[in-house]
C-alpha cells in the first residue's frame, strides 16, 4: 500500500488484528505403529548387512507416546517414507512452470484464510512466506503464493524455525501499525518431512506435514468476530541444541550424503530444560508489560513440540495444571509441524472463544527463538 490514495487509508486505525486463520491438513497419515515398523524392519536390515558394526536399536511406540505426546503425523509422502529402503518423502520433480508443493499447500491454506474473511486477492497488500525451510532460494516461495492467489502488492520469505509464524505475525503487525499495508497474509508451509531424518531413532517421530495461514488487517477493515492483536513480542537466543547444517555452501555431497547434520539434530533433553524456563520467562514479562494477569488468560495456543514442555510452560504461566480447554493439543494427531503448530491449535481451538476473551499464541524452538503474541476476541 505505499503511496495510498486517501480513498485506501480512509478508516483506517494502525491497529493490527487478526482477521481469520486457514489450514491445509495433507490426507496421508503415518501413526506410530506404522512408523516404528518400518523403521524396525530397516534396522533389522541394516544390521543384517552391517555385522561389523554397532547395532542399531528399535524404536518404540510406548517410548514415542510416554516422551513426546505425539501419536500420529501427516505426510505429504508416506509410501515413501514408510518404505525402509527410502525413509525420506519422493515426489515428482515440477517444472519451472508447474506450481511448487510448498507453494500449492501454503495457497490452500492461504485461500481458506481469505474466504473465511471474505476477502479476494486484490483486498491484500502483501504475502509473508514464514517457514523453518524453503524449497529453493529464489524466486521467493512467497512471490510464488502471491502470484498463485493472484494478489499485488509484495511478498518475502522469513525463515526462523519453529517460530516462523509468530515472527511472520509481528513483522504483518508491524506494517499494519505503520501504514505500509492495510491486510498481510502469513503463509506457513511446513514440509517437515523433508528436513526430519526418517533413519534416526531420537527424532524419527517428531515431525508432521501441514501449512497454516494466518490474514493479519487492520482493525478498520476486520470482519466480525475477529481478535484483536493486543501485543506482540520476540526473542532469540543463539544455540546449537536444534541444528540442521544444509545450505548452499554445505550440500550433501556424495562424500557427505546421508550424514546426520545436513538434516535436523537436536540434544533434545537439553532443548526441554532451557527452552520451557525462556519461554515462560518472556510470556509473563509480555503479559506484565500489556497490563494482563496471566491467570486471567482464557486459553493458551502454544507451540506443538512436546506435551511435557506445554504442561510446565502452561502451568509457570496460569499457576496451576491447565487442562485440554485451557492448552489444547494438536500435537498428538499432528505431530510436531514447527512454525505451524501453534496456528494450528489457535485455528482448531478459538471458534468457542467469546468477545473479551483473552489469549496467547506461542512459539518456540530452534536458534533459540520464541514469539509471543496476545490477542482479544472481538464480537
Ligand atoms: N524408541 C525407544 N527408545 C528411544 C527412542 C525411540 N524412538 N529414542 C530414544 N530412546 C531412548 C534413548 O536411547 C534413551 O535411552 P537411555 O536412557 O538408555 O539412554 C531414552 O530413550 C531416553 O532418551 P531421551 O533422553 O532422548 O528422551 P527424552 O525423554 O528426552 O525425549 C524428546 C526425547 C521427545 C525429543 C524430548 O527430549 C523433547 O521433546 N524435547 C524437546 C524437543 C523440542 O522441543 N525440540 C524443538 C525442535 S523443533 C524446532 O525448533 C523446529 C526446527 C525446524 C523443523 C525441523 C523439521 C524436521
Amino acid at each position: 500500500m505505499q503511496d495510498a490514495q486517501p480513498s485506501l487509508t480512509a478508516g483506517l486505525t494502525g491497529r493490527p488484528v487478526i482477521s481469520a486463520t486457514g489450514l491445509f491438513t495433507p490426507a496421508e497419515i503415518i501413526t506410530n505403529e506404522e512408523l516404528v515398523a518400518s523403521f524396525n524392519t530397516f534396522v533389522d536390515r541394516y544390521n543384517a548387512a552391517h555385522p561389523e558394526a554397532e547395532p542399531l536399536a528399535y524404536s518404540s511406540v510406548k517410548f514415542i507416546e510416554k516422551a513426546s505426546g505425539i501419536k500420529a503425523r501427516h505426510v505429504m509422502s508416506k509410501t515413501s517414507i514408510l518404505d525402509p529402503e527410502i525413509m525420506a518423502p519422493r515426489w515428482p520433480e515440477r517444472a519451472n512452470d508447474e506450481l511448487s508443493i510448498m507453494a500449492e499447500i501454503g495457497v490452500a491454506a492461504a485461500q481458506q484464510a481469505l474466504d473465511r474473511a471474505g476477502r479476494r486477492p486484490q483486498d491484500v497488500d502483501a504475502v509473508l512466506c514464514a517457514a523453518s525451510n524453503m524449497q529453493r532460494p529464489y524466486p521467493a516461495m512467497a512471490i510464488e503464493i502471491q502470484q498463485a492467489l493472484g494478489i499485488e502488492g509484495f511478498a518475502f520469505d522469513m525463515n526462523v524455525a519453529c517460530s516462523s509464524a509468530t515472527f511472520g505475525i509481528q513483522t504483518a503487525a508491524d506494517y499494519i501499525r505503520a501504514g505500509n499495508a492495510r491486510s498481510v497474509l502469513v503463509v506457513s508451509p511446513e514440509i517437515t518431512s523433508g528436513h526430519l531424518n526418517w533413519r534416526d531413532r531420537d527424532s524419527h517421530f517428531i515431525f508432521g506435514d501441514v501449512a497454516t495461514a494466518v490474514l493479519v488487517e487492520d482493525a478498520g477493515l476486520a470482519p466480525a468476530g475477529h481478535w484483536e492483536i493486543l501485543g506482540t513480542r520476540l526473542k532469540t537466543v543463539f544455540s546449537n541444541n536444534i541444528r540442521n547444517n544444509f545450505g548452499f555452501l554445505n550440500r550433501a555431497t556424495p562424500e557427505t550424503q546421508g550424514t546426520p547434520d545436513k538434516l535436523f539434530v537436536q540434544e533434545g533433553r537439553k532443548v526441554f530444560k532451557e527452552v520451557v524456563p525462556m519461554v515462560a520467562q518472556l510470556i509473563l514479562e509480555e503479559a506484565a508489560r500489556l497490563g494482563i494477569a496471566p491467570e486471567s488468560l482464557r486459553r493458551l495456543w502454544l507451540h506443538q513440540a512436546n506435551a511435557g514442555m506445554n504442561r510446565l510452560i502452561a502451568q509457570k504461566v496460569l499457576g496451576h495444571e491447565a487442562n485440554e480447554d485451557e492448552s489444547p493439543t494438536v500435537l498428538d494427531t499432528y505431530g510436531n509441524t514447527s512454525s505451524a503448530g501453534s496456528i494450528i491449535a489457535f485455528h482448531l481451538h478459538s471458534d468457542d472463544l467469546v468477545a473479551g476473551d483473552t489469549g496467547l499464541i506461542c512459539s518456540f524452538g530452534a536458534g533459540y527463538s520464541a514469539g509471543s503474541v496476545f490477542v482479544r476476541k472481538v464480537g
